[in-house]
């Protein structure tokens, strides 16, 4: 299972991975509404639009504060998610699906995999290398060579149509992942060079946040997109019965969309379940926080949980850690859990 094996992080990676520098600033907008309104802007109204099929439908996150990480009282939080607190971020956009499938395949038949211009310097260097480097989550660095040392990456993990998703509880369907499934198997620096493809960036962990859990209208931070309470019925995990997830105890991923019921109060949709999401941040505590951690260099956050998780990561808050290099799991063929999604 994705997200429950936990143990301290080693930082060997610290003095090899360097910040690279590529995310780009976000571009001011102007304020579209009131907090609660939920804005989806037409592409042809942004000044720098990419073609749709890149950044496909945005939501407007209006500027303003919210509450960011849990105060105790969520039942399955970790210190990692200590305290709660007011985090004040400008208006931006950020993706109102998880990147798909048919998505990234135009950004690999752009030729993105050969084009130094969208990877960080870190990344690129990854990409080059006869030796891969994992981790699971919190894990420690697993080196592997590459199984044929003149062959670079040339697509994520996991990324034939075809599947049958070994390692994880109850079954291992079959099943086909169409262009509207979520692109899974994707280390950070994909993530990080499809973005830049596609005009955008990965968000920041507190716009990630503040788009899965904001309620501006009540000034209240769901513990899930929907609310407080948990529904297994909102987002793909392993206990819910939507065919669309594989069903009840089948675990698979699902087409983006596919829990509108499960939709943040913002509109955001598969916030949590479904894809792992990579966000911008290097791992580090909140102010405050009674057990302080600093992990720049090392681990980036994810966010969500997935369709392997229950409730004690499928939840706005929850901070999951992972190496830039990997792609979900402790090597190849366990790395199919983490997407991410574009914002600017
Ligand atoms: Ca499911
Ligand atoms: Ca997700």
């Amino acid at each position: 299972m994705c997200g429950t094996d936990r143990f301290l992080p080693v930082l060997l990676l610290a003095s090899i991975l360097a910040v690279t520098g590529m995310i780009q600033a976000a571009t001011p907008v102007e304020n579209t509404g009131s907090p609660q309104e939920q804005v989806t802007k037409p592409q042809s109204q942004a000044a720098t639009a990419p073609p749709n099929d890149r950044i496909r439908e945005m939501v407007t996150i209006p500027a303003g504060k919210f509450l960011m990480g849990n105060n105790d009282s969520e039942g399955f939080g970790t210190s990692d998610e200590l305290p709660q607190h007011w985090v004040d971020l400008p208006t931006y956009e950020i993706g109102k699906y998880e990147v798909t499938r048919g998505q990234y395949r135009k950004f690999m038949e752009a030729g993105g995999y050969k084009d130094s211009r969208y990877w960080s310097a870190e990344g690129w260097k990854w990409k080059e290398s006869d030796v891969i480097d994992y981790a699971g989550m919190y894990g420690k660095v697993v080196h592997t060579v590459r199984p044929n040392t003149k062959e670079k990456r040339t697509e994520p993990e996991h990324w034939a149509a075809e599947q049958e998703w070994v390692g994880h509880g109850y079954d291992h369907p079959r099943f086909t992942q169409t262009d509207d499934h979520p692109v899974v198997g994707v280390t950070y620096y994909e993530a990080e060079a499809y973005c830049k493809w596609a005009g955008g960036r990965l968000p920041t962990e507190a716009e990630w946040e503040k788009a899965a859990r904001w309620d501006a209208k009540n000034q209240h931070p769901n513990v899930f997109p929907w609310g407080d309470t948990w529904d297994s019925e909102k987002c793909n995990n392993p206990q819910d019965h939507n065919p669309a997830g594989g069903g009840y105890r089948k675990n698979q991923s699902a087409p983006v969309g596919s829990y509108p019921k499960g939709a943040s109060p913002y509109g955001c949709m598969d916030m949590v379940g479904n894809a792992y999401e990579w966000v911008a941040d290097w791992a580090k505590s909140y102010p405050g926080n009674p057990k302080p951690f600093d992990y720049t260099g090392a681990y980036h956050f994810v966010k969500g949980g997935c369709w392997d998780d229950g409730p004690d990561s499928v939840r706005c808050g929850y901070r999951g850690w992972y190496l830039p290099p990997s792609s979900g799991g402790t090597g190849p063929g366990d790395s199919d859990h983490i997407g991410f999604r574009v914002a600017r």
